[in-house]
């Protein structure tokens, strides 16, 4: 993140609740003009990670990332004459406030009003059309990743382009490839248009009727895929100063939150997760998990694993997969099983979690 870690002191002092420890804390000036040293901070140093103090109000935010980490949105579907599914949603983009740590705010622009968007998921196949209103201050635009039409593809100056204030686009394109994908806003500057909360996941389960069996694990109308835990996390991070670096970094917006919410696991039963990446400013974002191993599948384009057997892997901005793990094993007992990214960096500033095992 770089320059960011003192403007995260300042945040510390000027926002008491975020108890953030970087080494740029010790240099740090305070709001009362004394220069802070390492020690300073409630809850600095041994004895206990570093992590906010209270709770971001969901309830007013209509966002909780413990909703959304287990919403999948299938949209409207419909039969055309052909007898494709078609899929239908109508995604709305907002300027809206969201709280990110406790009682640090962010001047979001949202689709749907929450950051991430919400998870649009499908089957390979299937017809989609996203009907896209821009209730927004600025032009937008849908971009998925995909394969479609260049006219559908949602950036400025190609296509329908930019989306003005006011207007509406459809944007229609076939489900393909199987994976996990992203869509987000593509209008320029695309860094802000996308660090400012434009972005979300984008699902596309394999057909067994093409892939074979092994697709009946991914696809809802397939018993194989009944014991699968399905979560989504989208590693994100926001520039509250706008100085260019980032100062809050999660999974699914909040720092901290599954720290504060640990994730429910029922450790007889699989756990899939779609994880992407969106963080802005940092060329790479990570995953750890403690405790135990998981295979990835590299954009979730193939059915067999492209890492087997990991316990860290990295994105790139843009990047994304699936990880499949489990905790039958007689090795796994019942408890708090962390993950985070393994930039330590990140990590300190709210990109930590726990799964609950039961
Ligand atoms: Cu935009």
């Amino acid at each position: 993140m770089g320059a960011g870690g003192a403007a995260v002191a300042g945040a510390a002092a000027s926002l008491p609740l975020l108890l953030a420890r970087t080494g740029a804390a010790s240099d740090a000036t305070s709001s009362a003009g004394m220069t802070m040293q390492e020690g300073d901070l409630p809850m600095e140093g041994h004895g206990g990670p570093s992590m906010t103090v209270g709770d971001v109000d969901t309830a007013r935010m209509r966002y909780d990332p413990s909703v959304y980490l287990r919403t999948f949105d299938y949209g409207e579907p419909s039969a055309m004459a052909d007898g494709t599914t078609l899929r239908e949603w109508t995604i709305v983009a907002l300027d809206k406030e969201i709280e990110i740590a406790p009682g640090v705010f962010f001047p979001a622009w949202t689709y749907n009003g929450q950051v991430p968007g919400p998870t649009l998921r499908c089957n390979e196949g299937d017809r989609l059309r996203i009907t896209f209103l821009n209730n927004g201050s600025h032009p937008h635009t849908m971009h998925f990743h995909g394969m479609h039409s260049t006219t559908m593809d949602g950036v400025t100056g190609i296509g329908r382009g930019e989306i003005q204030p006011g207007e509406v686009f459809v944007y229609d394109m076939p489900a393909r490839p199987f994976g996990v994908h992203l869509y987000h806003c593509h209008a320029s500057p695309i860094k802000r248009h996308i660090h400012k909360g434009l972005y979300g996941m984008f699902i596309v389960n394999p057909d067994p009727t093409r892939r074979g069996d092994l697709a009946k694990r991914r696809h809802p109308d397939h018993a194989e895929s009944g014991e699968w835990q399905e979560l989504v996390m989208m590693m994100n991070a926001f520039d509250t100063n706008f100085d260019g670096a980032n100062e809050v970094y999660a999974a699914n917006s909040v720092a901290f939150h599954y720290m504060k919410h640990p994730i429910e696991i029922d450790r007889t039963r699989p756990v899939r997760i779609y994880l992407g990446n969106i963080t802005e400013f940092d060329p790479i974002n990570s995953f750890h998990l403690h405790a135990n191993f998981f295979d990835y599948y590299d954009t979730g384009t193939q059915l067999e694993p492209t890492l087997k057997t990991v316990d860290t892997i990295m994105q790139a901005q843009g990047q994304r997969g699936i990880l499949e793990l489990r905790f039958d094993d007689p090795d796994h007992e019942p408890g708090l099983y962390m993950f985070h990214a393994h930039v330590s960096e990140f990590t300190e500033l709210g990109w930590m979690s726990v799964f609950d095992v039961r």
